[in-house]
């Protein structure tokens, strides 16, 4: 066990800078084994501090020299800390020279300046800027950077970073140098080089104004056939942040770099945007109807930080939804406008909404859970979560929600205008909102600061005499980590109200048939008037908060609104409803060896939906899926794994059963001939297919699993290949020869690979002993992440009812490969550790074992302070 504890950071702790930096300039000589970085810095005394010590950051570097306004300074005229350089009462005028080495292809972390297949690049958000050279190293410190790289030339051919190159050419001894400026100023943490053999697709591309940019991705050489749809949709983004928000491109050129080993999906340093591979490279032959859609988000995503994140940057990472939220709900509706269609949106949000149940409920119901604004953390890294990010997204898309469209926009303009080139804070941006819209929004500030999922619970009474409706809607919000109580939250809830007849009710004279009440206190009653028969509430449309709403719905209200509401959210809401409570009866009859049954109202409801043509396919298929094993598992007070997977299992199996008939013809109705295309009706069709195809795999018969054959072996596209080899494993068939073909077939394709190892890491049958046999396969490594993510996580995550194995070998699996994955790269670490956030709501007999692992994790050597945050939390 360690004995020196890790330090907690506080938000309220925080302090400005005691010196700004102006310029920074960083010559770097690249060497696998040993790279030099000199660094020239101009930091001038910051007016509101009362320190006169500058405070360097550094970590795993070696100093080499330093400078102090041209004199060479002695180590007695410094202080070297662990992770800090101090200089003592330094003059208000100070100009640093600061040699350091550094070992990049040492460096597993993937933070700071590293290797990949043999080329270098840099990850700097949050902190990875001190792994390269000392330097303040926090995002108030913003300052104008000029580097110059030197490399060998026939490794390292192509050398970027930030901004414009201004200069480049041959050196002696086969080595060759390119100068980089960028004109804005910005935090470290958007720093970024890359010096690599790559290509590129490239284009110039005219803004509204009528300027010209350049546009690039680069990529490995025998990739460039799968750049077209990241460069399309970087178009699409541009076009969409000047049309949607009045945002320009303020750069000439704008590049995206794929790398394979990297540990997030991509990063926005200024102009230079550094991708994971997986949100970069795809042709139909090779990625997902999914995957196809993941890069649009992620280079919009990437793309749209550009203005909310770099121009306009967070003051400490605490704000950092600041950012992440924002820049989320932007790349949310970049997506839905790129759909366009109403019911394409309603898909877009479906998914919003399941992302929040299946990952940040929990979240915010573990130990882990913090609010959107976090007060204190250990490691900055374990905050790059689904709190900040996706709940994030849902405040700011809050704000849109009670503000309306054109006051939110109002309210951004204003933000651009008052904080450009600043870095700011969750309140400054709320302030934005309030000054532009009148409005007063102190208590919405709860959002920022509450953990924690608020309950909505309604309750409703119709007075037929009176023609009046009464609504009352009471929340509470339960407990979290360091938070006892709860003050209530301003949260907008929209609603509707359903006639006999299916269609919505006038709720006030101006005809409206949704309205956002404001819920503010405990509890409130609302009155709709003129309200002529006993309706049926839809509640909380288009998931307008991000709350668990609790109304006691009768099976027959369910019905109605699943196949009448007219939005388009709460209809598949109904659906999920009736089939949550079938779930958890049938765990309960699995549990007590009761006979299961489903009962034919719901399945008729399932089927008249299948059948509905005036729906489109993608909604058809969102409304079909069954809620997920986790999903059912929150809802449990004791969590079984293997019951939830086992009455799952049946309810698909009676579904097919019954609508076999049904499901063929949709499977045969859905074919999407002719070329590829991922756009959303085809993507939306494929879905249905595909969905139809794994019900039919639930209860298959020698006629299904051909289907699945033949589909797997005549695919023309990786969407229907890969679903058929899914389904084929799931139907319980003999899928050897097949698996055995699709690596053959892409075993140089490592997204692919990625692929197949995820593919069986989820397979009903894969236990923890073939997932080790998986690891002894020759493609597996570790290393790179986004292998190490494709089985372990696959599997710990994905295939509960495995995991979950009662002698506790699934959680011993977990601790031992936590404990290697701490030694090369803590972050990744530390994420998979998460898996076991919420082990006190399973069992007494599979929390021992769980214990057990998490104690093993958290007495291993040399524990970085990632993981050792995230298993005491859970222990605690
Ligand atoms: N800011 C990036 C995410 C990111 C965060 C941390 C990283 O390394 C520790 C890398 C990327 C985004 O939101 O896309
Ligand atoms: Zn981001």
């Amino acid at each position: 066990m360690r004995t020196d504890s890790p330090q907690t950071i506080y938000r309220k702790d925080y302090t400005p800078p005691s010196y700004l930096v102006e310029t920074v300039e960083l010559g770097f000589d690249l060497d696998p084994a040993r790279t030099i970085v000199a660094n020239r810095v101009t930091l001038r005394h910051n007016p509101d501090s009362k320190s006169r010590d500058i405070v360097l950051h550094g970590e795993d570097i070696e100093l080499v020299a330093l400078r102090l306004n041209g004199t060479e300074l002695n180590p007695g005229q410094y202080i070297l800390g662990a992770h800090t350089l101090t200089i003592k009462a330094a003059p208000l005028n100070a100009v640093l020279e600061i040699e350091t080495t550094c070992v990049p292809q040492d460096n597993t972390t993937l933070s700071g300046l590293y290797v990949s297949n043999g080329s270098f690049y840099t990850q700097c958000e949050a902190e990875g800027f001190r792994r390269i050279t000392y330097f303040p190293d926090r995002p108030d410190v913003m300052a104008k950077y000029t580097v110059m790289l030197r490399a060998d030339k026939e490794k390292y051919p192509v050398l970027l970073s930030n901004g414009n190159l201004v200069e480049e050419g041959d050196l002696p001894d086969g080595r060759h140098y390119a100068k980089w400026e960028d004109p804005f100023k910005k935090p470290s943490y958007l720093f970024a080089l890359v010096a690599a053999r790559l290509v590129c697709q490239e284009e110039t591309y005219t803004l509204q104004s009528g300027r010209e940019v350049l546009l690039q991705v680069w990529v490995e050489d025998g990739n460039l056939d799968k750049t077209d749809y990241a460069m399309q949709s970087l178009k699409n983004s541009i076009r969409w942040d000047e049309e949607r928000w009045g945002l320009e491109l303020d750069l000439d050129r704008f590049m995206i770099v794929a790398v394979g080993d990297f540990n997030m999906g991509a990063m926005e340093n200024k102009g230079l945007n550094i991708f994971n591979t997986k949100f970069v490279l795809a042709n139909p032959s090779t990625a997902t109807d999914v995957d196809f859609a993941g890069i649009e988000a992620v280079v919009g995503h990437e793309y749209f930080h550009n203005w909310t994140g770099n121009r306009v940057t967070c003051r400490d990472w605490f704000q950092l939804s600041l950012k992440e939220g924002l820049t989320v709900f932007r790349d949310q509706e970049f997506s839905a406008d790129m759909i366009g269609t109403a019911s394409g949106r309603a898909v877009t949000r479906i998914d919003q909404v399941r992302t929040l149940r299946q990952a940040q409920f929990p979240e915010d119901a573990g130990p882990m859970a913090h609010p959107v604004r976090p007060d204190s953390f250990v490691e900055i890294n374990n905050f790059y979560t689904v709190t900040v990010y996706e709940k994030g997204a849902e405040v700011v898309r809050m704000y849109q929600t009670l503000l309306g469209r054109e006051a939110f926009r109002k309210g951004m303009d204003l933000y651009f205008a008052r904080h450009d080139e600043q870095a700011v804070t969750c309140d400054d941006f709320r302030a934005a909102m309030a000054s532009a819209s009148g409005r007063n929004l102190d208590q919405f500030e709860r959002w920022y600061s509450q953990a924690g999922t608020p309950v909505v619970t309604a309750s409703t009474s119709y007075d037929a005499e009176g023609q009046a409706y009464e609504l009352t809607l009471a929340q509470r919000c339960p407990p979290t980590p360091g938070q006892p109580t709860k003050l209530p939250f301003h949260i907008p809830v929209a609603v509707g109200l359903l006639g006999a007849d299916g269609f919505d009710l006038a709720l006030n004279l101006e005809g409206e048939t949704t309205v956002v009440l404001e819920l503010t206190q405990a509890q409130q009653t609302f009155r709709f008037e003129g309200i002529r028969e006993a309706p049926t509430p839809s509640l909380l449309r288009d998931f307008s908060a991000p709350v668990i709403l609790e109304y006691p719905y009768t099976d027959d209200e369910l019905v109605h609104l699943f196949r009448h509401d007219s939005d388009p959210v709460n209809r598949w809401e109904a659906g999920q409803r009736l089939a949550m409570t079938r779930l958890l009866k049938l765990t309960a009859a699995v549990q007590q060896g009761a006979e299961l049954e489903l009962d034919y109202g719901f399945i008729a409801a399932q089927r008249a939906l299948l059948l509905d043509d005036g729906l489109d396919a993608a909604f058809r298929e969102q409304a079909l899926i069954l809620p997920s094993e986790s999903v059912v598992a929150d809802q449990m007070d004791v969590v079984d794994p293997r019951a939830i997977h086992t009455a799952r299992q049946f309810m698909r199996k009676t579904i097919a059963t019954v609508l076999r008939a049904e499901l063929l013809n949709a499977y045969a109705a859905n074919e999407t001939p002719g070329p590829y295309s991922p756009d959303a009706i085809s993507a939306g069709k494929r879905g249905l297919k595909n969905l139809a195809l794994a019900y039919l795999c639930a209860a298959p018969d020698t006629h299904i699993v051909e289907l699945a054959r033949r589909q797997f072996e005549g695919a023309t596209n990786m969407t229907d290949r890969a679903a058929a080899l899914v389904s084929l494993i799931h139907s319980g068939a003999d899928a050897e020869q097949a698996l055995r073909s699709f690596y053959e077939q892409f075993e140089h394709e490592a997204l692919v690979v990625d692929k197949w190892f995820a593919i069986q890491a989820n397979a009903p049958t894969t236990d923890v002993a073939r997932v080790r046999e998986l690891m002894q396969h020759p493609a597996f490594t570790l290393k790179t992440p986004n292998r190490a993510r494709s089985l372990l996580f696959s599997f710990c995550n994905g295939n509960p009812a495995q995991f979950h194995a009662p002698d506790g070998s699934g959680y011993e699996f977990w601790a031992e490969h936590v404990i290697k994955l701490n030694a090369l790269n803590p972050q990744v670490a530390a994420r998979f550790a998460r898996t076991m956030d919420r082990w006190r709501r399973y069992d007494p007999a599979l929390q021992a074992h769980m214990r057990a692992a998490l104690e093993k994790v958290a007495g291993a050597q040399k524990l970085s302070n990632d993981v050792l945050e995230v298993v005491s939390k859970a222990l605690s």
